[in-house]
This record gives C-alpha cells, sequence and structure tokens, in this order.
C-alpha cells in the first residue's frame, strides 16, 4: 500500500495544478492517471480538427510568470497537439513527472471514518492510501456511447472523437458517416469532408455556431500579450467568463434595428464566444434571444446555398447559447463541398446498420467509416463511473441520485476530505476552465494550509450548506434561459440522468468573491474537525 498525503485523480490541467500547489505546501502527493500521458481531455480528444474554443492566450495558466513567458502560442485558438505540447511542457519545466502514475486507472475509493484517510483501488495497479482525495477528473472526460440500434453488426470502422487513435486515421477516399454536430462534430466534419471521399453528416439536433476565424498570431502580437499579461489575467479573475474580452456592454433591446444588425455583424466578424458574451440580455430575455438566434439563421441561409440543407442547419429547438456555442472553422461552408451530405435523423431516424452501411427508416447509407462524434457524460460521469464511498459507505452515485451537488461545487456531503475541482455547482464550463481550475486549486491550497496550521484532520460540507448553496446554483439557473435546453449542461444527453442545471450561471467573478467569503468567514459551511475531535 502506497501512502502520501494527498492522491489526486487525474493528470489534465488541474491535476498538474493540484500537484504543483500541493508539493509548494509540503504535502506528499501522487497523481493517478489512466492515460499514458498528461492533459487529460486533450490527451484523448485527437480528432482532426480538435481545438480549443477559448482563445489560447487566455486558455492557459496564469500562476507561472515563467511559463507565460517561455511558452509561445502559435495560433488565436491552439489546436490540440499545442495544447498537449503545453501540458507536456508544463509537466517537465515543473519537473511533475515523478510524481504522476500513468496507466492506472482509479476504480473505487473509500473513505476510513476511523482513520480518516481514503483508500484508493485501482483494479491492478496497486492500492493507495491518502489523507486527502481530489478527484481532478474534468468535466469532460468519458465519452458517451450512443445507443445506436444493430451498430454491432456493422463490420466497417467505428471511432469516438473523444477516444481517438494515436497514431490518427486515413480517411482518403472512404465513404464516411458522423453523427454529432456538437463543438466536436463542428470542428471535425470540415477536415473529415476535405479528406474522405464521401462525408454524410447524419444530425439529430443542430447547434448555432459562430465562426473563430482562426489564425496564426504574428510575434508583434504574441509579444504585446506577454507585455500585458497581468493586466489581462486581473481583467480575467473580475469577469463573467473568465477571459479576456469585454463583457455584457451591449443591450439587444436597448438598441435600434440598425445598431443591432451593426453588433451583431460586429460580433460575428470578431467570432467565437463574444457573439454570446458581449450581450447583457441575451441569455435571460427571450426575445433579446430571438434576435440574436435570428441573426446566425440568416447567416446560414447566406452561407449555405443548398435551401433545404440550410434550413435543416437552422437551430429552432432552443435559445442561441443554452447549448454551448460551436466555434467553427467553415462549418457551413462544407456543406457547399458537392461529397458532402446532411440527413436529418430526426424526421427519418435511424433503424439499424448492416455489414456495410447505416441505415434509416427511407435510405440505406453505405459507409466504410462511422465517427461517433456525441459528446461526453459531462461533469459527473467521470465521478460516478468510480465506485466512491464516503461515510458509512454511502456511495456518490447513491448521493447524487436525484441530482449532482456540491458545496460550492467543491465538497459533497458525506465524503470528508475529499474535493472535486470544477464540480458541479462551480463555474467550470461556463467559463475559461483552466481559470476556473486555477482558482479552485488555490482556494483549496489555502484550505489544506489553514488545516495544517490548525490540525484539522477531517473538512466536510454541512449538508445545510450544500444544499442552500445548490438551490442558489439552481434558483440563478432558472433566471436565465439556460435550462430550457436539452443541453450536456443539464445532463439531458445521457438517457437517465436527473436533469439538473450543474453549472454555476453567475459568472467567475461572483463565484470567486463567494469562496473568498466562505474562507474569510472560517470556512462556514465545512465542518472541520481536529484528529480528537473525530476520534470522539
Ligand atoms: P455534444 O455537444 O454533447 O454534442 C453531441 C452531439 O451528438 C449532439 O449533436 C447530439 O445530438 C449528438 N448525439 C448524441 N447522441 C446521439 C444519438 N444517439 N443519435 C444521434 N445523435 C446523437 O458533444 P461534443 O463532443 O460535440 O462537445 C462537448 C463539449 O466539448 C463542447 O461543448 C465543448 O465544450 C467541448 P443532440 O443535440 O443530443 O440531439
Amino acid at each position: 500500500m502506497v501512502e502520501r498525503d494527498a492522491v489526486v485523480v487525474g493528470a489534465g490541467f488541474a491535476g498538474l495544478y493540484m500537484l504543483h500547489k500541493l508539493r509548494g505546501l509540503g504535502l506528499t502527493c501522487l497523481v493517478l492517471e489512466a492515460g499514458s500521458g498528461v492533459g487529460g481531455t486533450w490527451f484523448w480528444n485527437r480528432y482532426p480538427g480538435a481545438r480549443c474554443d477559448v482563445e489560447s492566450f487566455s486558455y492557459s495558466y496564469s500562476f507561472s510568470e515563467e511559463i507565460e513567458q517561455e511558452w509561445n502560442w502559435s495560433h488565436r485558438y491552439a489546436m490540440q497537439p499545442e495544447i498537449l505540447a503545453y501540458a507536456n511542457f508544463v509537466a517537465d519545466r515543473l519537473d511533475l513527472r515523478r510524481d504522476i502514475s500513468f496507466g492506472t486507472r482509479v476504480t473505487a475509493a473509500q473513505y476510513d471514518e476511523h482513520q480518516q484517510h481514503w483508500l484508493v483501488d485501482t483494479g491492478g495497479e496497486g492500492s493507495f492510501r491518502a489523507r486527502f482525495l481530489i478527484m481532478a477528473t474534468g468535466c469532460l472526460s468519458v465519452p458517451k456511447a450512443p445507443d445506436l440500434p444493430g451498430l454491432a453488426h456493422f463490420r466497417g470502422d467505428v471511432l469516438h472523437t473523444a477516444d481517438w487513435p494515436r497514431e490518427g486515421y486515413d480517411f482518403a477516399g472512404k465513404h464516411v458517416g458522423l453523427i454529432g454536430t456538437g463543438s466536436s462534430g463542428v470542428q471535425a466534419i470540415p477536415i473529415i469532408a476535405r479528406q474522405a471521399g464521401h462525408l454524410t453528416v447524419f444530425q439529430r439536433t443542430p447547434n448555432f455556431s459562430i465562426p473563430a476565424w482562426n489564425a496564426r498570431l504574428p510575434e508583434s502580437q504574441r509579444r504585446q500579450m506577454k507585455k500585458d499579461y497581468r493586466t489581462l489575467r486581473t481583467r480575467a479573475r473580475n469577469s463573467y467568463a473568465g477571459d479576456f474580452a469585454d463583457e455584457y456592454y451591449l443591450s439587444i433591446l436597448e438598441m435600434t434595428p440598425e445598431e443591432r444588425e451593426k453588433a451583431f455583424e460586429e460580433r460575428w466578424r470578431e467570432g467565437g464566444f463574444n457573439y454570446q458574451y458581449a450581450f447583457r440580455d441575451l441569455m435571460d430575455n427571450s426575445a433579446a434571444n430571438e434576435l440574436a438566434a435570428d441573426f446566425v439563421r440568416r447567416k446560414i441561409r447566406a452561407i449555405v446555398r443548398d435551401e433545404a440543407t440550410a434550413e435543416k442547419l437552422c437551430p429552432l429547438d432552443h435559445p442561441i447559447g443554452t447549448k454551448r456555442l460551436c466555434v467553427d472553422s467553415e462549418y457551413y461552408e462544407t456543406y457547399n463541398l458537392p461529397n458532402v451530405a446532411l440527413v436529418d435523423i430526426k424526421s427519418d431516424p435511424i433503424t439499424g446498420f448492416s455489414v456495410d452501411a447505416l441505415e434509416t427508416r427511407s435510405t440505406r447509407y453505405p459507409l466504410d467509416t462511422l465517427v461517433l462524434a456525441t459528446g461526453f457524460d459531462a461533469m459527473t460521469g467521470a465521478l460516478t463511473a468510480i465506485d466512491i464511498r464516503g461515510r458509512n459507505r454511502i456511495s456518490l452515485k447513491d448521493s447524487w441520485r436525484d441530482g449532482a451537488g456540491a458545496y460550492l461545487g467543491l465538497a459533497v456531503t458525506g465524503f470528508p476530505n475529499m474535493f472535486v475541482i470544477t464540480g458541479p455547482g462551480s463555474p467550470s464550463v461556463l467559463a475559461n476552465v483552466i481559470l476556473a481550475i486555477e482558482q479552485h486549486v488555490e482556494w483549496l491550497g489555502e484550505l489544506l494550509q489553514y488545516a495544517m496550521v490548525h490540525g484539522i484532520s477531517e473538512i466536510e460540507a454541512y449538508a445545510a450548506a450544500q444544499e442552500s448553496w445548490m438551490e442558489d446554483v439552481r434558483d440563478s439557473a432558472d433566471r436565465t434561459l439556460y435550462p430550457q435546453a436539452n443541453s450536456w449542461y443539464v445532463g439531458a444527453n445521457v438517457p437517465g440522468k436527473p436533469r439538473v442545471f450543474m453549472p454555476y450561471v453567475n459568472g467567475f467573478q461572483v463565484y470567486e468573491a463567494a469562496c473568498r467569503e466562505v474562507a474569510s468567514a472560517g470556512y462556514r459551511g465545512f465542518r472541520l474537525a481536529r484528529a480528537t475531535e473525530v476520534a470522539a
């Protein structure tokens, strides 16, 4: 049995920084990672076109000025290989690998109330004992395999975007089918279309997508950004989304039609999430939202030449932004290529597969390859996949049966000394997730420091604190349009998952202030017990 002060699960951006932080506190730590390398979601998601939808300069660690200055981002939005190279650079620069056990998948964790430590099992790769268990398992790390009727009959290649072969895949000359038009599909489709003989996209629900206008960063801009980093990071810390963009300065409803059209056009030309975050009434007023949505639909109709295809691509079932916006490179333009077809599987559902074809109610589509861009069991999937048992052997899965929750999105009642980085109830995926990670790691670092100074051996969120926090998370979401969509934010993409809006919608800066306030009130809402008190 290997013993450490803390075990961290996952060597993505959260696990890497957590390890660095714990070392700085003088705690011994081991990171357990299922993959053979660092990078988390960026290790697995190697599909063609995989790219971050947050701009490179803000989607990067801010805690080390050396790392900021030494690393050079090549593009406005970094591609997956570059982000993975960055994660490796950080791991090497901070000498993190010696405390990471790769190829080690955690299968179970059990809290021992008498000894106040966690026992972590890996199903064959060893067992571990630690006072603290820190889940850095990521919000988008468990691929969701869709329930497709008769898929087992298909003898062609089946690939999932979130579990892509490391050696890549040659689409040349192939007849390819792709299911899923969220961010992964929207990024992969333009690239696959240019490589494959023929691509058929099977779309269940169209999404809104805004152009990325991705481009190389000129050296002058890189130099300027590096100079401005401190100011920009401060701005990010004080913003809703945790990045550098100007936010919430325009009201759609207060503008004249001409001003509005100009503002939408400018945001479209700027590209990316600022189409959503520039407007302060877009996410809580249906009329404002509809105007913004209509602009994008008009863009789709202007770009896509075939009228019927354009109509199929126009989202009508959810307000814009209530499902994560896609940020694309020539997504809509791809449907003008002669070798690309779009099939609406809501009106013509998939009925089955034969060895070499996908069949819908009306048509048989011969395929060599099927790409599943069907998303993730988001926010909770990686946690509930592990048999985590807290006080009285209560399982995390059971305690989240009616919906996931955590006090501050960080600590779950009944699971002392366990912490979840970017857990349900925190801004996580609604913010620049790297900053959300940094804030959690730093806050947790201070809590553990406090525990050491005060001789505290057990930390647990009170049930009442968790309940009232999650009530606020829910009520805040209910004041916006977010819950209207069947999104992965509410778990709607996983059959049977309780429908709870999981991210904290009031903004990164409001959330950070709430965390600070809890800490300065002596960690209000947490039971902090000294060893003697626990034994008694
Ligand atoms: P998403 O955004 O969850 O998208 C998954 C897509 O797959 C979406 O279009 C789904 O349609 C579709 N889907 C899922 N299951 C099925 C089945 N059974 N049949 C047909 N279509 C299906 O996942 P992504 O990987 O694209 O992106 C996730 C996040 O990663 C993204 O937001 C970024 O933050 C990075 P549906 O809408 O459910 O009808």
